[in-house]
């Protein structure tokens, strides 16, 4: 039981869903005789659940009628003792997802099944295909969220032009819709739930960027591409202003996409936020998660990275946000060990806490 309410917190985006295995599990534990009491008691509690029900709607009109404030209606009743995961469960997420045809039924899909609907909205924003499709290809487009863009031109070295069409896209339909706009690409492993206890922590009306810093190239830096960024809506905003306006020096296409929406924000006063845990431990990673593991950087890295590179148990915030070059089997993986293994007891949870704190030497 310890073990579900703790995770009722810490998946509170999903509360419900989560409950619910925490409910089923301890009902299953009970003894038959314990099982019978409590039905007739849950049986007491949905007459009393009713009632309150009822009482409450009567109040609430009542109050509404009235004009007067009496009354605050609780919003979130299950969490309203903790301010902190309410602001987490307010904290809406719009993933931009840039993908291409080809990998429709591969990465697309993978990203679709694992981490995309834990944003509150996701698109994958991908060119329109020219090749002839296979049924697959064909039905799979019916499934995937893919934002009505039709403008997008083929082709690696246009990124910059599907990043832009996906910012311009998500400014002009959901501006008002969503707290924070995440750049992210295909082989990008997100963990939502994280990404959002991040950001609820952050203040969407500044001029603030969020992910993995680089500090060359573009005066203040610019974010890693691949380990995916997040726009605040401030940040978008003056985006779309920059590149609506005939006079700004912003590239529509062509160079790197980071770097270009990087000089693009910079220019307008969108500056780098702190994209750090409170140990200075890195959230966003540019590279797969053995290389940060493993401290597999490669030489540029060295002189890329804002942030000193770690390797261990240095690696990684605890309350990790990204990871780049997960490939579809690994997305799944992932998702496997992040969202389907549970260690079930409190002794099981001490010993794994033990391991993390040690310092033993990794072995590959
Ligand atoms: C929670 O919110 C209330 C009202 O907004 C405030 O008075 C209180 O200090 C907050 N509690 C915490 C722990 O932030
Ligand atoms: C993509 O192209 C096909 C064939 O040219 C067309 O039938 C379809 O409507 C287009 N879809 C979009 C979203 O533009
Ligand atoms: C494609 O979708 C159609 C209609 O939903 C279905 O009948 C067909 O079996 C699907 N084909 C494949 C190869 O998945
Ligand atoms: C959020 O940022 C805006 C713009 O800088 C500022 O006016 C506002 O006071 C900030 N809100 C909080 C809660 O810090
Ligand atoms: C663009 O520049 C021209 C010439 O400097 C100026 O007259 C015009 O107001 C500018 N337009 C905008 C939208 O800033
Ligand atoms: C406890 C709580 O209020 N949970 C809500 C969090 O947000 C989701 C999606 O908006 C709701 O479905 C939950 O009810």
């Amino acid at each position: 039981m310890m073990e579900c309410s703790e995770r009722v917190v810490l998946i509170n985006s999903h509360g419900d869903r989560t409950i619910c295995i925490a409910f089923n599990h301890h009902w299953n534990s009970f003894p038959l005789s314990e099982r019978y009491f409590s039905f007739v008691q849950k049986r007491f509690i949905t007459i009393g659940l009713a009632i309150t029900s009822l009482t409450l709607i009567t109040i609430f009109y009542i109050s509404n009628s009235s004009n007067s404030n009496y009354f605050d209606f609780p919003k979130f009743q299950l969490y309203n003792t903790n301010n902190y995961t309410q602001s987490i469960n307010t904290t809406r997420i719009c993933c931009l997802i840039l993908t291409t045809p080809k990998n429709f039924l591969t990465r697309a899909k993978a990203i679709h099944d694992t981490w995309g609907p834990l944003c509150d909205r996701h698109f994958f924003i991908t060119e329109n295909s020219s090749e002839s499709n296979s049924v697959e290809q064909i039905n799979i487009t019916r499934e995937l969220p893919i934002a009505p863009i039709t403008n997008i031109i083929p082709g690696y070295d246009h990124l910059t032009q599907k990043s832009v069409s996906a910012f311009l896209f998500a400014y002009q339909n959901y501006i008002n819709d969503f707290d924070w706009f995440v750049k992210a690409d295909d082989d990008t492993f997100i963990i939502v739930e994280n990404l959002r206890a991040f950001l609820s922590k952050q203040n969407t009306s500044e001029p603030v960027t969020f992910g993995y810093n680089f500090k060359v190239i573009v005066p203040k830096g610019y974010h890693s591409g691949g380990a995916s960024y997040v726009l605040s809506k401030e940040s978008l905003r003056r985006f779309y202003t920059a590149h609506t306006n005939p006079n700004s020096s912003c590239r529509k296409d062509g160079g790197a996409e980071d770097v270009e929406v990087a000089k693009c924000l910079r220019n307008e006063g969108v500056y780098p936020g702190k994209s750090l845990d409170d140990q200075n431990r890195e959230l966003f990673h540019p590279l797969p998660f053995h290389d940060h593991f493993r401290g597999s950087f490669p030489d540029w890295m060295l002189s890329y990275a804002e942030n000193p590179l770690e390797a261990k148990y240095g690696c990684c915030g605890d309350q990790t946000i990204s990871f780049h070059y997960v490939s579809p089997e690994d997305q799944y993986l992932m998702h496997f060990l992040l969202y389907k293994i549970r260690p079930i007891s409190p002794i099981h949870r001490r010993s794994i806490d033990r391991f993390a704190r040690s310092t033993a030497p990794v072995t590959s």
